[in-house]
């Protein structure tokens, strides 16, 4: 090999690198812009944020769709991020009459309530579902509209809507919440986020323990342990994942129950997948549309409504990939003309 052709090749094996490179960042910066539901990086990338030593406080970064609704400065129920601006809960928390969206806010990209990092959010609308029934917690969901878009970071990501048909089993499931962490104790909440496994009861078994369970609910508890949900942790999530796919499903909405952490008596969850087509619609109407393709399988597509621009974005993926194509085109044009 003559000299020439060595600097030639290693040239152009930089200007390969090079490009290489840039195909990288466009991916990057495609995934940052449509970020991917259910996934937790700090959580997986394993305990070096831990405060963890023992029992079942949530690690930082393990529930990043988890958020606290608060009236005057005080946790009252859980919630979740679907996407940019909605979060889901549960209509009973925001049933009393006189709450409007002025009152709340909602406490996101935290498990600790004291952090100095938290961020807070207002509200701007509250739709309850029109056909929930005070009587029996049926059709328990509400919707919140924030006042400004959640910019998603590890800290704040969006929960996968579940799956149609669900699977017939999960892999793990949890609950999370701020809420009671004694039954009867109003004081017992804590700004700490306490989770439990939970294992989804088949329906016509816990029908028997609570007859009035109606199809829109689900049922989860965990054999011979008093693991459940309490008062304060009701809107917020119970979050499964499949061994195939690592992302994790919302599939209840914390709801009701017999008293707290009974042996062998499950909390009742309202059946998410059953109101896709309700949280279409809501989304829709609102003027904010939940666009469930874009969570369930990001791909470089724009959101519905969104333009694509006819020249790159200042700073946009495309103008990256174009600055870094250019050095590759001198060498190419260098060392073969
Ligand atoms: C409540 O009062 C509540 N054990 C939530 C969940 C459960 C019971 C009560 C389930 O918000």
């Amino acid at each position: 090999m003559t000299a020439l052709a060595s600097v030639t090749s290693s040239a152009n094996g930089e200007a390969k690198a090079m490009l290489l490179l840039s195909v990288l960042l466009l991916l990057s910066q495609a995934k940052g812009a449509h970020p991917e539901c259910g996934e937790r990086p700090i959580f997986e990338a394993g305990p070096q944020y831990s405060r963890i030593t023992e029992g079942m406080e949530a690690e930082v970064g393990e529930f990043p769709w988890l958020v606290s609704i608060q009236a005057g400065n005080e946790h009252f129920c859980g919630g979740t991020i679907i996407d940019e601006w909605w979060i889901v809960t549960a209509a009973h928390c925001l049933y009393s009459g006189d709450l409007e969206p002025k009152d709340l806010s909602v406490v996101l990209g935290t498990s600790d309530l004291q952090s100095p990092s938290l961020e807070i959010k207002g509200v701007t609308s509250i739709v309850l579902h029109k056909d929930f029934e005070r009587s029996n917690m049926n059709n328990d969901i509400a919707l919140l509209l924030l006042n400004s878009q959640i910019t998603f970071n590890d800290l704040k990501k969006p929960i996968c809507m579940p799956r149609q048909p669900s699977p017939s089993t999960w892999s793990e499931c949890w609950v999370a919440g701020w809420g009671q962490t004694e039954p009867d104790d109003k004081n017992s909440m804590g700004s700490d986020l306490m989770k439990v496994p939970m294992i989804i009861m088949d329906w016509q078994n816990c029908s028997k323990v609570f007859p009035n369970l109606t199809k829109n609910m689900l049922c989860a508890g965990y054999e011979n342990e008093n693991y459940d949900a309490c008062q304060g942790d009701s809107g917020g999530p119970l979050v499964c994942t499949t061994e195939s796919d690592k992302k994790w499903f919302q599939v209840g909405i914390v709801s009701w129950g017999r008293g707290c952490g009974m042996k062998n008596t499950p909390g009742v969850y309202t059946l998410l997948e059953n109101y896709s087509p309700w949280i279409k619609k809501v989304t829709e109407v609102q003027g904010r549309p939940y666009n469930s393709q874009i969570m369930r399988a990001p791909s470089m597509q724009k959101p519905k409504g969104s333009q694509a621009p006819k020249f790159p974005e200042p700073g946009g993926p495309r103008l990256w990939f174009l600055l870094c194509l250019l050095p590759y085109m001198l060498f190419q044009a260098i060392f073969y003309w």
